[in-house]
């Protein structure tokens, strides 16, 4: 009864906060140009992004069919690092390409 009582008398159990802050996830946003190659996209999503092959041409052709694609979603801290890396890779190569990052 005693038991009975403890499962029926509406103590809260459940935790509402949380105990541990969470990171913040950014969403890596690659750009279209018209001078950038699309091989060089590609290889950009692959090396720097760890996409396969099929999945790296098809952000690509997302990216030039309709002005932007989401490479991935980071901490702020990765993000930040990947679009820089984007940004140097480019600039090494004589390509305009841009990448941006927006909060997920
Ligand atoms: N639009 C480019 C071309 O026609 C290809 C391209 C794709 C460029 C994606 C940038 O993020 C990009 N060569």
């Amino acid at each position: 009864m005693a038991d009975e009582q403890r499962r029926t008398d509406g103590e809260v159990l459940e935790r509402t906060e949380r105990q541990v802050q969470e990171p913040e996830f950014y969403q890596v946003v690659l750009l279209n140009d018209d001078y950038t190659t699309m091989d060089f996209v590609v290889q950009v999503l692959e090396e720097i992004f760890n996409k396969q092959p099929a999945e790296a041409y098809r952000i690509m052709m997302q990216v030039h069919t309709q002005g932007r694609g989401v490479c991935g979603h980071y901490p702020y801290e990765v993000a930040e690092t990947k679009v820089a890396t984007v940004q140097d890779r480019a600039r090494e190569a004589g390509f305009p390409l841009q990448a941006t990052m927006e909060k997920a």
